[in-house]
């Protein structure tokens, strides 16, 4: 965003909290929302650990929208700190827009989600995602369903991967925002120093590698970012297993997997600070991780107590 941007006379702001069964598409939409990436995306369930801001401006408004972790029956400590945090999420905001994805429609999650969200005083937006992939009737029907059982302001319908329909729920949500001066400069676009978001890119390239509980029972944290004099920056993470079993199928035959997820992150990473990035990656286990409050705390989550 141009540097000459600046707050207006009467200016808007406020926190607009995406909350919804895990992959309805939230952290997508975020992104769409945002215009950059700014919280990861996978195919996979629950990629979203914890709350990330992502700020933008429509008009006067100042924009912060809430990704939250998709709300599920949790099983395990991880699953509850996630579950809790999400709805915590949804409090603390002005608004809160309930994400449903369109081809899956009303399942189990999204029927308990209903039910608790009708006890949240703020006003709620629904938003049927993946309209690519359903007819026009299925829409309607879950739309009525949907707001037969929560008042909703109103129903969105947009396919948050090509950004159909984003921009119109953007200017409406903007409209809805409290009076006041903008919490953040014009052109920031996140809350999250950069060293998490790198983060948070490499463990998005072990979902999209690795395979069945592994992507559950690992964390990456950033340990070292230096930004060198000829411009580059240096970055050291840390892959956190459960078991030695794990860091080797993490490291791969011959170092294959790490090396290709490195890449990818390393890619992605210089896309967004526009500078040649040297990543190095350490896979360490770290048994019982999940059950360590250190963890949490470096995750951005409360640690449950059981
Ligand atoms: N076809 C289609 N796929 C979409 C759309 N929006 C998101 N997806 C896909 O849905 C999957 C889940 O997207 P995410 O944005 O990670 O979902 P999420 O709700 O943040 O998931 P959690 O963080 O696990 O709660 C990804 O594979 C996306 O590419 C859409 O509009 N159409
Ligand atoms: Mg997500």
């Amino acid at each position: 965003m141009a540097d000459d941007v600046t707050m207006p006379e009467n200016p808007r702001c406020g926190f607009v909290a995406l909350i919804g069964a895990t992959n309805a598409g939230k952290s997508t939409l975020l992104n769409a929302l945002v215009g950059s990436k700014v919280t990861i995306v996978s195919r996979k369930v629950q990629t979203t650990r914890s709350l990330i801001r992502g700020i933008t401006l429509e008009g006067d408004t100042q924009l912060i929208f809430v990704d939250t972790p998709g709300i599920f029956a949790p099983r395990r400590r991880l699953d509850r700190a996630m579950v809790t945090t999400a709805w915590g999420g949804a409090h603390d905001a002005d608004l809160v827009g309930l994400l449903i994805d369109a081809q899956k429609g009303i399942g189990e999650d999204e029927e308990a989600i209903l039910d608790k969200l009708g006890d949240l005083r703020m006003p709620k937006v629904l938003v049927l995602n993946k309209i690519d992939l359903v007819a026009k009737e299925k829409l309607l029907a879950l739309a009525k369903a949907a707001n037969d059982k929560v008042a909703f302001e109103t129903t969105f319908m947009i396919a948050a991967i090509s950004g159909d329909g984003v921009a119109d729920l953007k200017r409406w949500l903007a409209d809805r925002m409290p009076k006041g001066p903008w919490l953040y400069p014009a052109d920031q676009m996140s809350d999250a120093p950069m060293r998490q978001l790198a983060a948070e890119i490499t463990r998005e390239k072990l979902f999209e590698r690795l395979h069945q509980e592994l992507p559950y029972q690992s964390t990456v944290e950033t340990d070292i970012w230096k930004e060198l004099r000829n411009g580059t920056v240096r970055i050291e993470q840390t892959v956190f297993v459960e078991r030695e079993s794990q860091r080797k199928i993490v490291l791969g035959q011959g170092g294959q997997t790490i090396k290709a997820i490195g890449a990818a992150s390393r890619k992605d990473i210089a896309g967004i600070l526009e500078h040649d990035v040297h990543l190095f990656l350490h896979v360490k286990v770290r048994e019982g991780w999940t059950d360590d409050p250190e963890r949490y705390r470096a995750m951005g989550l409360e640690f449950p107590k059981e």
